[in-house]
């Protein structure tokens, strides 16, 4: 049976995740993009969930997919903005309008790296942030959020 609304979630990621796997494997590791969003759509189908995975390089069609996941009734959004998170007021006042349940999630430790990423607007919007996991951070965020929600994992 198709999905009713409510059982999207959307995971959004911001500028430059799109090199994930190309670039600053240290850093980032060697996973690309295309393998976070199968991690998440593998995650949320065990919750019933479908993930609706989106990846943008500019501020305001972020803001728009925020909208969007309003319009749509999804039951949540992770979040990884990139460096918008610790910029963009425009993103948080998107993610406080919206009152959908969000998790903020880096793949590094931010609070580990230099100081200007030691601040997050988007985090004062989520009821949660993870960050130093890995890409494994993302199905952390799922399996929080689908508790937040009162989801369980099915049978
Ligand atoms: O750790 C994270 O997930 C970050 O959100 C990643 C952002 C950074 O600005 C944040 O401070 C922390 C940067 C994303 C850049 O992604 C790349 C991936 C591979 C190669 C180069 C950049």
């Amino acid at each position: 049976m198709a999905k009713s609304a409510a059982d999207i979630i959307f995971v959004l990621n911001g500028p430059n995740l799109n090199l994930l796997g190309s670039r600053e494997p240290e850093t980032y590791g060697h996973a690309t993009l295309a393998d976070v969003e199968r991690l998440c759509a593998e995650t949320s189908a065990k919750f019933g969930l479908r993930a609706d995975c989106r990846q943008s390089n500019r501020e305001g069609e972020l803001i728009d997919f925020i909208h969007e996941a309003h319009a749509k009734k999804a039951a949540g959004i992770v979040i990884n903005a990139g460096g918008y998170s610790h910029t963009s007021i425009a993103l948080h006042d998107a993610l406080m309008a919206v009152k959908i349940p969000t998790v903020e999630v880096h793949i590094s430790n931010i609070y580990a790296r230099e100081s200007f990423r030691h601040h997050s607007f988007t985090a004062r919007a989520a009821f949660a942030t993870l960050c130093g996991f890995g890409i494994d951070g993302y199905r952390l965020a799922i399996n929080g959020l689908a508790a937040r929600i009162g989801v369980k994992a099915k049978a």
